[in-house]
């Protein structure tokens, strides 16, 4: 109870701040996107997980205005990178509680249209377990994705009816979960999961994204299965804004 409380009113005191990790080309290490993850201090808790504190938010409802406070200030900080020749897609997390909006379509293209920030710079990642009531949920998703934004199916691999979900859902990135890419240690069962994954992404026309690399082999096995895109410790911790500049730059 006590950390709800320490919640409420935490966005008007100015406690939160998005940290960004990079996604990259794994084949050339390019940076291409970079994810927006939240991050808490609490003057009387120090520094709070999100894996602490979203699910509380989840509950109390707060992580509707904390959410539409991460997406703003993602869409305008991809429009200061943009302006200082940095051309990015931003990716920013839509918990469960936010997809059951109504006015969640609106809020994602109401913060394009105040920020100046084009669709095609913004990527939306859901999880499965996001489709509660998949109609709805299906609705604002097909809006959002008319107006240009791609849809990112989050921890993929993990939800329980994940393949139901892919041919009905409109999607255009499939986040392969950390737990298939820590498996990969060069044997076929190990690979097995991801390889299907990437597969099923080459039939169904999407992108991949690999979560979670943390050693040279693994980002060597994903670009043997064909997997395009990466985004772990190996690369890049998330970092504050001001530290993207610099990873974004040219690797060649
Ligand atoms: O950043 P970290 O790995 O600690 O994140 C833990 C969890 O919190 C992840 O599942 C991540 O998706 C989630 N998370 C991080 N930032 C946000 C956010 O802005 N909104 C939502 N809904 N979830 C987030
Ligand atoms: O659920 P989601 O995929 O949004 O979670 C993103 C979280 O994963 C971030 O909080 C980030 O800190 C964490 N993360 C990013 N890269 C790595 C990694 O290489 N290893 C581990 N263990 N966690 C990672
Ligand atoms: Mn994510
Ligand atoms: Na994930």
């Amino acid at each position: 109870a006590a950390l709800a409380e320490a919640l409420e009113g935490a966005l008007q005191r100015d406690e939160f701040t998005v940290l960004y990790q990079p996604i990259v080309e794994l084949a050339t290490r390019r940076v291409v996107a970079v994810e927006a993850l939240l991050r808490w201090h609490s003057p009387l808790h120090g520094d709070v997980s999100p894996g602490r504190f979203i699910p509380v938010a989840e509950r109390s409802g707060d992580i509707v205005a904390i959410g539409q406070w991460v997406l703003e200030q993602a869409c305008r900080q991809a429009v200061a990178w943009r302006a200082a020749g940095i051309d990015l897609t931003v990716t920013v997390n839509v918990s469960p509680r936010q997809l059951q909006e109504p006015s969640l379509a609106r809020d994602v293209l109401g913060a394009l249209d105040r920020t100046g920030l084009p669709a095609i710079n913004l990527v939306v990642e859901v999880t499965e377990s996001a489709m509660v009531n998949e109609a709805v949920e299906i609705a604002a998703l097909r809006t959002i994705r008319a107006a240009g934004v791609r849809i990112a199916i989050d921890d993929f691999g993990t939800g329980y009816s994940s393949l139901q979900y892919l041919t009905r859902l409109p999607v255009d990135i499939l986040k392969i979960d950390r737990s298939f890419v820590a498996q990969l240690d060069g044997t076929a069962e190990g690979s097995a999961i991801a390889e299907a994954i990437v597969r099923l992404a080459q039939i169904l026309r999407l992108t991949t994204v690999a979560e979670g690399i943390e050693e040279e082999m693994q980002a060597r096995e994903l670009i043997n299965l064909g997997s395009q895109r990466g985004q772990g410790f190996l690369f890049s911790r998330p970092v504050p804004a001001d530290r993207i500049p610099e990873l974004a730059a040219d690797v060649t």
